[in-house]
């Protein structure tokens, strides 16, 4: 189904272009949706009008490629690839490998102990081979793993039931079977907090293992969810900065900016917080403006290195996006460019013009 669509949309300010207009290719700017978004007309159109890129938000993981017999279905898989193909969307595959929405046979027995390696490490080559030959020619790059590295401290990699079951090397034997299934498409990993020094270090380590075994590490996703008070702008152009330097291609993957108070930053799932629902009927004007001011900070810091190739919103619009139930449960949040009516918030002014500025800057040199 082929969504039709016009510049000036319903609700976009005059002034205010679509951002994959004001972007147009000096950097692809995307949403993550799911099947139930596309299949919503209004929702379909404001993304296909709005962004030249898209992830699926959750539905191109495990738990939707995969049955509990080791069953594949494909059919709302295809669904979201086939929409951005038949958008002429690029579309990144989110993701191969991850602690969350998995199959549990991948990794552990039927007690939920670990697999024996050599079990493990078949499970894992036929998952995914058999994903990145189903989608090949269809997905722009794959985050072959997911969030391995470990919020603690000076502790290297998170306690995972891939890696209880096959050892530290289950992340380079992922990019080995990726890159084996389809050796044209690029390979990327992908996690939050990944900007801060601890953990940016962290990454870089995980990054360059994977190369010294001569394996395809193409990129580097950085998720994004970010706060209205941090990181600060200088955290996140140093991070780019940085993995491009260290022949990198950097991705913002997941971004959101996180308006309602919280105790905890990123977004470990198992992290839940107890907060207050400040603004269940709207957010006030000046928050509004805040938000505004920090998607333009956001941008600037972004696009002010070399390096960054994608950015793209963790979820179309306020009404989709998985703050409203994270860190706390059930509060009313709005991290993102776009109100629950699908209209254009005051941030979506700031950020097209900051990209239309650094396309423009772009041309120029
Ligand atoms: O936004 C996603 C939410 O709808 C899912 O319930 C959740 C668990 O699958 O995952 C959310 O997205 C995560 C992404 O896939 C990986 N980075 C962290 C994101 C937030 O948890």
């Amino acid at each position: 189904m082929l969504v039709m669509f016009c510049a000036g949309g319903v609700g976009l300010r005059a002034s205010a272009l679509p951002l994959r207009e004001a972007a147009r290719g000096s950097v692809l700017i995307g949403c993550s949706a799911g099947s139930s978004d596309i299949a919503d007309p209004e929702t379909a159109a404001m993304i296909v009008r709005e962004f030249d890129c898209f992830t699926a938000d959750n539905e191109f993981m495990p738990k939707f490629m995969v049955d509990d017999e080791g069953r594949y279905t494909w059919e709302i898989p295809d669904r979201l690839a086939n929409f951005a193909r038949d958008h002429g969307m690029p579309f990144y595959g989110h993701m191969l490998v991850w602690q969350h929405e998995t199959r549990a046979w991948l990794f552990e027995d039927k007690d939920g102990k670990p697999l024996p390696r050599e079990q493990a490490l078949k499970n894992l080559r036929d998952y995914i081979t058999t994903v990145v030959h189903h989608f090949r020619g269809r997905v722009k790059a794959w985050a072959v793993v997911n969030e391995a590295l470990s919020d603690d401290g000076d502790t290297y990699l998170r306690d995972t039931p891939a890696r209880r079951a096959i050892g530290d090397d289950f992340i380079a034997r992922a990019f080995e079977y990726a890159h084996a299934a389809d050796p044209t498409v690029p390979l990327y990993y992908n996690d939050y907090n990944i900007e801060l020094p601890y953990k940016r270090a962290k990454t870089l380590r995980l990054l360059r293992e994977v190369r010294a075994e001569g394996l395809r590490v193409d990129a580097v996703g950085i998720q994004g969810h970010w706060l209205i008070g941090g990181p600060a702008p200088e955290v996140i152009s140093d991070a780019i900065r940085e993995f491009h330097e260290a022949g990198f291609e950097v991705l913002i993957t997941e971004l959101d900016v996180d308006v309602l108070p919280r105790t905890t930053s990123g977004a470990d799932l198992q992290s839940v917080d107890e907060g207050p629902n400040p603004y269940p009927n709207g957010l006030p004007d000046e928050v509004q403006q805040q938000l505004a001011q920090r998607y333009g900070e956001i941008f600037e810091a972004i696009l002010r290195p070399p390096g960054v190739s994608m950015i793209t919103f963790w979820g179309p619009h306020d009404g989709r996006s998985w703050l409203n139930d994270f860190p706390v449960r059930r509060r009313t949040n709005y991290p993102l460019l776009f109100d629950r009516e699908l209209r254009p918030k005051p941030a979506h002014a700031v950020v097209s013009e900051i990209l239309a500025k650094h396309r423009a800057s772009a041309l120029d040199r």
